[in-house]
């Protein structure tokens, strides 16, 4: 808080003579009043010198009383009201809905009947437990628009009152923040300094690093340290961070086993994690391209869970459409959903049942439609 130009003061002055004149004194004066007092508070110095400059002694020691009375009442409620807009790192701001996220996966996620289970097993387990051995280390695999962004931003939601918006929830895109592989070293030592300074100043931050598979392979090493199981270091404690790493590495090898699957006619919901989970690891750890080649992370087991995100059928299209409808507020179409399906790509070429895109293009062409 810095010194502030003195005409609010007197403005405020004036406000207390009116309320001290027994005039009635409306909310949104007083509430403005508060906030303006505390941004004033600070400087209540320099304001008891420029009225010794300018006013009668006697003047100035009773109305000083009134300013100290008036201060003491309406610091604490100008704090409130600043907390109550303003976001920090406590309760009011970051609680976690069980509930929320349980109902949220259920309801607007389709078809990741795996990724659905663990996400919520994973997530509460941690979030319940008021003294994790380590951060959260979660890993979402699957080809595009299958919903790994979205359950990142789900999880977010239901944790941080500001959701992806919140000022402890950290974005990285490997596209944007280390394009160039050449540079791995200067990244090397920004990552560390971002997770160090930003787990420090609130210890329940949410990193997402999106596009793994295009991160300069090594590259994630560097947060070694901070997803271990130590109980702090260099005086800051990860054990409340959460981590999800989001990449297209093992999509392949995903939509392979739920082709697999299709084949034998066996239903997508029979797909369990273990059909899948030992693969995606095995996959990710000897694929140079998918941002986890030969890393120690995996190895020493500091992923908790690798989630396997299913390629989406042309029903998983369809209610994608329909909650797309719903959300922007147009009334349900059966008709332009099957449209939006039909317009999809389907893969493997001779069976097509996997949406190549998911759900991913789903907005634009319905906006094509409406
Ligand atoms: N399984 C799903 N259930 C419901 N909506 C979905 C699903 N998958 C994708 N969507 C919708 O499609 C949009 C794009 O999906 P999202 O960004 O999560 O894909 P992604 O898995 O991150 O893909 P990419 O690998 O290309 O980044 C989401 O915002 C969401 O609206
Ligand atoms: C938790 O989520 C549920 C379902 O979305 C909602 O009804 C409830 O109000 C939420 N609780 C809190 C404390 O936000
Ligand atoms: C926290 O992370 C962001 C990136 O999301 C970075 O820009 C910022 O400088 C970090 N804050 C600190 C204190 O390191
Ligand atoms: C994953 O799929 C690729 C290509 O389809 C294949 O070469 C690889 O062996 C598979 N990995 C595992 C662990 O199954
Ligand atoms: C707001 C208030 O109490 N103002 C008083 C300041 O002091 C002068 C002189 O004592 C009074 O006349 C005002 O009423
Ligand atoms: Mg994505």
């Amino acid at each position: 808080m810095q010194l502030q130009p003195l005409a609010p003061v007197l403005l405020l002055l004036s406000h207390m003579v009116l309320m001290a004149a027994g005039e009635p004194i409306s909310t949104s004066i007083a509430v403005g009043m508060a906030a303006v007092l505390t941004g004033l508070l600070a400087s209540y110095q320099g304001v008891l010198y420029y009225l010794h400059e300018c006013c009668r002694e006697e003047w100035i020691s009773f109305n000083k009383s009134v300013i100290v009375g008036a201060t003491g009442f309406l610091y604490p409620l100008g704090k409130k009201i600043y907390n109550y807009f303003r976001e920090t790192c406590n309760d009011d701001w970051i609680a976690f809905n069980t509930t929320g996220l349980e109902k949220d996966l259920e309801r607007k996620l389709f078809g990741q009947h795996i990724a659905s289970r663990v996400v919520l097993k994973g997530v509460t387990g941690f979030m319940n437990n008021k003294s994790p051995k380590k951060p959260l280390v979660l890993s979402l695999h699957g080809s595009t628009g299958t919903g790994k962004n979205f359950v990142s931003q789900l999880i977010a939601d239901n944790i941080y009152k500001k959701g992806m918006t919140s000022n402890y929830v950290h974005l990285f895109t490997s596209t944007a923040h280390f394009p160039h592989p050449s540079q791995i070293d200067t990244y090397k030592v920004q990552l560390q300094q971002w997770i160090k300074g930003n787990v420090s100043s609130c210890p329940r931050s949410l990193f997402v690093f999106d596009e793994m598979d295009k991160m300069p392979p090594g590259l994630i090493d560097s947060i070694k340290p901070y997803l271990e199981y130590y109980d702090n270091l260099e005086g800051v404690s990860y054990r409340h961070a959460i981590f999800i790493f989001l990449s297209n590495a093992g999509g392949q090898n995903i939509s392979q086993v739920a082709l697999d699957f299709w084949l034998k006619g066996k239903d997508r919901e029979e797909i369990q994690l273990k059909d899948l989970e030992a693969a995606l690891s095995l996959e990710v750890f000897n694929n140079k391209n998918s941002g986890f080649w030969h890393t120690s992370l995996i190895d020493k087991n500091l992923v908790d869970f690798f989630i396997p995100f299913l390629p989406l059928e042309r029903r998983h299209v369809r209610a994608c459409a329909l909650a797309e409808m719903e959300a922007q507020g147009l009334p349900l179409d059966e008709e332009i959903a099957n449209q939006v399906a039909d317009d999809m790509i389907y893969s493997p070429k001779a069976e097509r049942v996997f949406a190549s895109k998911g759900c991913k293009t789903t907005r634009s062409k319905l906006d094509y439609y409406t």
